[in-house]
């Protein structure tokens, strides 16, 4: 009796001192495993007599209890003081001043297509889209693009399969809004396109924005009016001097390109006009009666304007960047310039 009282004492003493849950259970072991001292307690009962056998058996289990009781108690107890350290240890100061949401903002590519958008839709331009991947009809037969052309040739376009490729320009929407809509109409197709090229000046993806204008009675003045209006309020300057020289396309008859004076140097000569004093901006023309022939335009009545341009080249011209690169390295100490 006297040695199961000490015993519950011993086990006491030795939980009191254990502060982690490995050490609490080599301590249950010892009091309370199948070599344990309350086990061997029990194995001395058949050395006891008859008559005191069922008061010991009983006070060892009583025993037997008080140190289980006692060590779930120590156990609960460790894991309460962990827990509490642990959420010591990770308390949040929610007095603390933020870090800030360092907000993001629109790629300058994105902008000047979007600002490119916004001025054509308030010259009265419809805005369209289109697949990216389109077939040999839309991206170069219906515009008059011959079979044996270089522009089809496998290392200037990507072909999917063959029947797809990536487009090489966004004319494909235009040609699909031709046969959805009737004229008169006035539509502008901004997106991606693909060309198999990559060097310094060339991205294998860059951005074009293209515009047809179909309507009775379209000629070059109109054209050539409405492309000088929307360079001035792109470039924001509303003396800025433009001029057109004879080019050719496919796809338009007669074709020119349009040259805006340089409007880093205002027309002086500086690196970035070549010491020309202009800038090529883009390509236009009148629409090939064959383009409208595909579409079911009747040529005989109807006339077409239509142009394309380059979206970074315009980006470059309009921030100052040297080097189309950095648009597509997304390097943030160069995007958030433009935030
Ligand atoms: C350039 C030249 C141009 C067009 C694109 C076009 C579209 C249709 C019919 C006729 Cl559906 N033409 N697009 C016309 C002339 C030039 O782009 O140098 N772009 C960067």
């Amino acid at each position: 009796m006297q040695d199961l009282e000490q015993i519950q004492q011993d086990a006491n003493a030795l939980f009191q001192s254990i502060d982690n849950l490995a050490e609490l259970d080599q301590a249950k072991a010892r009091f309370l495993g199948k070599q344990g001292v309350l086990a061997a307690a029990m194995r001395t009962l058949g050395s006891v007599p008859a008559e005191e056998r069922p008061a010991l058996g009983v006070r060892i289990n009583q025993a037997k209890d008080a140190v289980e009781q006692a060590l779930r108690a120590r156990r609960e107890a460790i894991q309460a003081a962990q827990l509490e350290s642990q959420l010591r240890a990770e308390a949040l100061d929610v007095t603390l001043p933020g870090r800030g949401l360092g907000r993001g903002g629109e790629h300058p590519v994105t902008r000047t297509l979007e600002r490119i958008e916004g001025l054509f839709h308030s010259l009265g331009f419809d805005v369209a889209e289109g697949p990216e991947i389109e077939t040999d009809f839309y991206n170069f037969t219906a515009l008059n693009i011959p079979q044996d052309h270089p522009a089809r040739a496998m290392h200037d376009t990507f072909y999917v399969d063959a029947a797809h490729l990536l487009r090489t320009h966004t004319s494909p929407v235009q040609i699909r809004y031709m046969q959805a809509h009737e004229p008169p109409l006035k539509v502008i197709a901004p997106g991606r396109v693909y060309r198999c090229d990559s060097d310094v000046t060339h991205t294998p993806m860059f951005h074009q924005v293209e515009g047809l204008w179909v309507d009775e009675q379209v000629d070059f003045s109109a054209l050539k009016g409405l492309l000088a209006e929307f360079m001035q309020r792109f470039f924001e300057q509303d003396d800025l001097k433009v001029r057109f020289r004879p080019s050719f396309f496919p796809f338009t008859e007669p074709s020119a390109e349009m040259d805006i004076a340089c409007v880093i140097c205002r027309g002086a000569g500086c690196r970035v006009c070549s010491h020309t004093g202009w800038l090529e901006v883009l390509g236009c023309g009148m629409v090939h009666p064959e383009v409208f022939r595909h579409v079911g335009v009747d040529s005989e009545r109807y006339l077409g304007f239509a142009f394309g341009l380059g979206v970074e080249r315009l980006a470059m011209l309009r921030y100052g960047v040297n080097d189309l690169r950095l648009f597509f390295e997304n390097d943030l100490r160069f995007l958030a310039q433009f935030n």
